[in-house]
């Protein structure tokens, strides 16, 4: 470049001093209000989710069972045996469940009122079937964690979503060396299967991202998805992470994506949730909100089954019903003359005799007998007859 060039340029660059010096102020105070702007509506959402957590976990201290569904749902049916809505929460050992419980309980009752406490160390947690939250009229029962997705944890599951194993005892398994709960395992095996009320409802099902395992149980656990959809169990999916690493939007869709197939569930009843109990870190409120989400799809999942089952169980008493009707209804008064004609030798004369009483009257089968019995009794001749006819009446219709 030659002396004119940088002339021209140092003219220029005084010009554009000025301008870069306008231009940057402009940008810097651009910059403060837009930052502004943006702290005011950071705000503006944290408050709005405050506000929308605070509801939300209003609703689910006073929740009732029936309301997660639409206005409706339960119109026909009578949910008032269900004192309180079971939701099990399994998984891995180690996974989470007991760590999800605390949360839950911190979060709805406060850390006064915590009574599911993790182990610290890697040995096995709860042993025993425990029910948490249980001022409300939700349970979270937290279970015993399986160590493979194979087969032998699967008579286990089915035991306690039966509600064979009850609240508070213990999960006895074959190898277990402690607490010789092992005979349980026969009394358990006897029993039959809970009523409905303390029947297992509803499945939180919990994978935890940093367990070396997770992509096992995401291939293998087949085994649990298909007894729960076979049972009719629709499943809220959970996975944990023990880690205060960001982890990218990306991953974390792909962790989702994993659990979501392993445990049969969709992706938006499938939740992503930080550890901060084993994080030793402080729940946010964004925290708060994926945990009423999650006690939320579960409870809907469950009040689904709840309905299912009752409805099965109602439409199996109305076939019960009719069956009974019909049978009865099926005999008329004719065979049922006729038949008594043949054990007791009357004269066709005075079985058709009776039977025109029956027709006069508009008596066609035996029920419809039962009914009009002392509008046509003293008709009925001769006594001896009339009374062995309301003998075996009683006799049939009883
Ligand atoms: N460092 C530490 N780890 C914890 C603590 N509480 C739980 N953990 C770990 O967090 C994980 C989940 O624990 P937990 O909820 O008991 O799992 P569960 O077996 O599914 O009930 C396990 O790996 C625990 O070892 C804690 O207080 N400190
Ligand atoms: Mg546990």
């Amino acid at each position: 470049m030659g002396p004119r060039s940088s002339k021209v340029k140092k003219v220029h660059g005084h010009e554009g001093d000025a301008a870069e010096r306008g231009r940057k102020q402009a940008v810097e105070e651009f910059t403060e209000s837009e930052k502004k702007r943006q702290q005011i509506q950071n705000a503006q959402r944290m408050s709005e989710l405050k506000e929308r957590v605070k509801r939300e976990k209003a609703k689910l201290k006073s929740y009732t069972p029936g309301d997660m569904s639409g206005a409706g749902e339960f119109e026909d049916i009578d949910l008032s045996d269900i004192n309180a809505v079971r939701i099990a929460v399994i998984g891995p050992a180690g996974c989470g469940k007991t760590c999800f419980i605390n949360l839950a309980e911190t979060i709805l009752l406060g850390e006064d009122k915590v009574t599911a406490i993790p182990q610290s160390a890697a040995g096995e947690g709860s042993l025993y079937l425990l029910p948490h939250l249980s001022s409300l009229n939700f349970r979270l029962l937290d279970s015993r964690g399986f160590f493979s997705p194979g087969e032998s944890y699967k008579e286990e599951l089915i035991q306690i979503l039966s509600g064979r194993i009850r609240d508070n005892e213990p999960i006895p398994r074959p190898n277990d060396t402690y607490g010789n709960h092992r005979h349980l395992r026969d009394v358990i095996a006897k029993r039959d299967v809970a009523l409905l009320s303390d029947c297992i409802h509803g499945i939180i099902s919990v994978l935890d991202y940093n367990d070396p395992k997770f992509m096992e149980y995401a291939d293998e656990a087949k085994v649990y998805r298909r007894l729960l959809k076979e049972n009719g169990y629709s499943t809220a999916a959970v996975v944990t992470y023990k880690t205060t690493e960001a982890i990218t939007e990306e991953d974390r869709r792909y962790h989702q994506n994993e659990a979501a197939k392993a445990i049969g569930s969709s992706i938006d009843r499938t939740f992503s949730l930080l550890n901060h109990v084993a994080l030793g870190t402080e729940i946010t409120v964004e925290t708060e909100m994926t945990i009423v989400d999650i006690l939320k799809t579960a409870l809907l999942g469950a009040e689904s089954f709840i309905k299912v089952q009752k409805q099965l169980e109602k439409y199996k008493f109305e076939d019960e019903i009719r069956d009974i009707l019909t049978e009865d209804q099926r005999i008329s008064v004719v065979d049922f003359m006729t038949s008594l004609e043949n054990k007791y030798a009357w004269t066709k004369a005075e079985v058709n005799n009776v039977i025109e009483i029956f027709d006069n009257n508009y008596i066609d089968t035996v029920q419809r007998l039962n009914q009009k019995w002392e509008e046509v009794e003293d008709k009925i001749t001769p006594w001896t007859i009339k009374d062995l006819i309301k003998e075996e009446l009683d006799e049939l219709l009883l």
